[in-house]
C-alpha cells in the first residue's frame, strides 16, 4: 500500500541546476576565482552531489585552496533571489500528482541535497505561498552527513513519517538520487531531466519524460504495471488528472 509520494527537488519538481549552476558562477565572480563552470563542465561536476562539496571537489581537481562554505553560502543567496524573482515553474505533472496525492490522503514528502531555504523558495514561487506546509517531511542536505547517493536523506524522511520505504513511492531524476531512495527500500519513479538524461537507470520501477505521462502510461500498459504492485498504486496512476 502506497501511503507517501516522497519527492526530490533538484531536477524532479523544476528544472533548477541551470539557475543552480549560474548562481554558482556569479558567486564565484563575486570571490574573484576566475572560474566559470559551462553546461558540459557543470554536467560532469554534478556527479558531486551538494553544492559546498561540489566546489571542494573543483577546487581539488585544479589544486587550489578555496574556502568552500562562504562561497556556497554567497551562491545559495543568488540561487535564491533568482527563484524567488520569478522564471521557474514546476515540471508538468507535478502540480497534479500533489493534489492526486492529498485528495487521496496520501502524506507528502521532500528529501533533497539541496539547502531548506531554497526548497521553500521554490514551493512559495510555484505551488503558493507557504506550500512547503503541505509536506509532512522535507529532509534537505543540511540535515544529513553524507548526500546521495547515501540513502540517509531518505531515512530521515521514513522516520518522520513513520512509514517504511515500501510505503511510499518516490520521484526522482538523477542515478545518484535514484540509488538513495532504492538503498532506502522505496519504489521509484524516475523523470530524467536537463543534465541527468543520459545517468543509468538501472533500478527505477518504472521512467517517463515527465509525471504528465504518469496516467497515460497506466491506461494503456496495464501489463507492465506488475512492477509497481501489489498496491494502489495503479489505480492511483490511473486518477490523475489528464
Ligand atoms: C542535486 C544536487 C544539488 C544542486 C545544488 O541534488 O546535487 O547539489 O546541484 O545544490 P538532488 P546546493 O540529487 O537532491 O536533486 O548547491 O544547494 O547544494
Ligand atoms: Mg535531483
Amino acid at each position: 500500500m502506497i501511503r507517501a509520494i516522497v519527492f526530490d527537488v533538484d531536477g524532479t519538481m523544476a528544472e533548477t541546476e541551470e539557475l543552480h549552476r549560474r548562481a554558482f558562477n556569479a558567486a564565484f565572480a563575486e570571490f574573484g576565482l576566475g572560474w566559470f563552470w559551462d553546461p558540459p563542465t557543470y554536467a560532469r561536476l554534478l556527479q558531486t552531489t551538494g553544492g559546498r562539496e561540489r566546489i571542494s571537489a573543483y577546487a581539488s581537481s585544479l589544486s587550489a585552496k578555496v574556502d568552500a562554505p562562504p562561497i556556497h553560502r554567497r551562491k545559495t543567496e543568488i540561487y535564491n533571489q533568482t527563484i524567488r524573482d520569478g522564471g521557474i515553474e514546476l515540471r508538468p505533472g507535478i502540480a497534479a500528482l500533489v493534489d492526486r496525492a492529498r485528495a487521496l490522503g496520501l502524506d507528502l514528502a521532500i528529501g533533497t541535497t539541496t539547502s531548506r531555504a531554497n526548497v521553500v523558495s521554490l514551493l512559495d514561487v510555484t505551488l503558493g505561498a507557504g506550500s512547503a506546509s503541505l509536506f509532512a517531511s522535507i529532509r534537505t542536505g543540511e540535515d544529513v552527513s553524507a548526500k546521495k547517493p547515501d540513502p540517509e536523506v531518505y531515512h530521515l524522511v521514513l522516520a518522520d513519517l513513520g512509514l517504511r520505504g515500501a510505503e511510499c513511492l518516490c520521484i526522482e531524476d538523477s542515478r545518484n538520487g535514484l540509488l538513495a531512495a532504492l538503498a532506502a527500500g522505496m519504489r521509484t519513479v524516475v523523470t530524467p531531466s536537463l543534465y541527468t538524461a543520459n545517468d543509468d537507470f538501472t533500478g527505477a520501477s518504472l521512467i517517463v519524460t515527465n509525471l504528465s505521462e504518469l496516467r497515460s502510461w497506466s491506461a494503456s500498459r496495464p501489463e507492465t504495471s506488475t512492477c509497481l504492485q501489489p498496491d494502489n498504486l495503479t489505480n492511483f496512476l490511473a486518477g490523475l488528472p489528464a
